[in-house]
């Protein structure tokens, strides 16, 4: 059979054995991201459309303006996770602070915590660029029956279990992974059924594409200045082509589907980078590396921060591993 004739779930059930933990919980888990995916790609497909673009004229613990898609995106998933008594705790870019869920029984005895950004890059909804939703999911390691604390949470990178992101573009994506590669399924909407179109991604080992926001160039580490003006030399396979979209999973997609790093260095606005580790930095660092790619703060493995705080920032430096390499041998020489 074609693989493209493999559904999401079908894939799930294939490849259970592969979870090191409870089969039946994954694919329980997997259902639920998929349906909320499902239904957010439903709005955001006709964002134009209804009165539910533009701020919600509100913002969240980052400060920023809460887009009324996200904050729909993020009351989707958060129904769609603590509805099927699957996880015991949430944490999202839209909540200040986690969610702890009481099971129906007593005995709370759900293992798994999810981190997510619900509608990440939302500031492109208005002008239709794509944008995306990112899942992270550990084991709990406090006490099964007793409610989720902090230390659940603040778990490093290399804990997860299983992360993802489905990009709302040209065509709605799922792509995980569970530690065993990664896959990309894309959607059928008029079936509404996600069908494994990229079977086993991988970062190529070297790109020429770089993605980063220029804009904040005087601002950026003398380190990242210099790689900037390393790719745009005329020599060897240079000058790299320049793409940014401003939407991490959609740069992030492109760049493992054809070659290229992402950067988001520390800047004046953001000392300690922009994006979060926990809901962000940490899921697409353990997909770039299931993919044979990289992710690091440019000194450190993203999968080996320790976190100190739920909505923590770091910089983040992710894609091919050449390129990564690259970038931070101007960052070491620089330090
Ligand atoms: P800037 C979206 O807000 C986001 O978190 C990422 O998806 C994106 O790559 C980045 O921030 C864009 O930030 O400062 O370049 O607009």
């Amino acid at each position: 059979m074609s693989h493209k004739n493999l559904t999401l779930g079908e894939f799930i059930i294939k490849n259970q054995d592969s979870f090191k933990y409870s089969s039946g919980e994954l694919s329980k888990l997997f259902n639920s991201i998929r349906l909320a995916a499902k239904v957010v790609n439903h709005e955001v497909n006709k964002a134009g459309l209804v009165d539910i673009i533009g701020a919600a004229g509100d913002t969240n613990i980052q400060g920023e303006d809460q887009q009324k898609l996200d904050v729909y995106a993020n009351e989707v998933f958060i129904n769609a996770l603590t509805k099927r008594n699957i996880i015991c705790g949430l944490g999202s870019e839209e909540e200040d602070d986690f969610i702890t869920i009481n099971s129906q029984d007593e005995n709370h005895q759900n293992k798994y915590i999810i981190l997510t950004d619900p509608l990440d890059g939302s500031s492109n909804i208005d002008v239709n660029v794509s944008v995306g939703t990112i899942f992270s999911v550990f084991r709990r390691v406090t006490p099964v029956g007793t409610p989720v604390t902090i230390e659940d949470f603040l778990q490093k990178g290399s804990e997860q279990v299983a992360a993802g992101y489905i990009i709302y573009g040209t065509s709605t994506m799922f792509v995980y992974t569970t530690g065993h590669g990664v896959n990309g399924f894309t959607l059928n909407p008029a079936l509404g059924v996600f069908y494994l179109s990229h079977p086993d991604m991988q970062f190529p080992e070297n790109g020429n594409i770089y993605s980063v926001n220029e804009g904040n160039y005087i601002h950026f580490p003398q380190g990242v200045k210099n790689y900037i003006k390393y790719c745009q030399e005329e020599q060897d396979d240079r000058p790299y082509t320049s793409r940014y979209i401003g939407s991490l999973v959609s740069d992030f997609h492109r760049n493992m589907i054809k070659g290229g790093i992402y950067i988001y260095p520390e800047t004046s606005k953001n000392p300690k980078g922009k994006l979060r580790l926990l809901y962000e930095c940490s899921p697409m660092a353990f997909i770039a590396e299931q993919a044979k790619g990289m992710a690091s703060d440019g000194f450190t493995r993203i999968l080996d921060i320790k976190p100190t705080e739920l909505h923590q920032r770091v910089p983040f430096i992710c894609g091919s591993k050449k390129m990564v390499k690259k970038a931070e041998d101007f960052m070491k020489n620089d330090q």
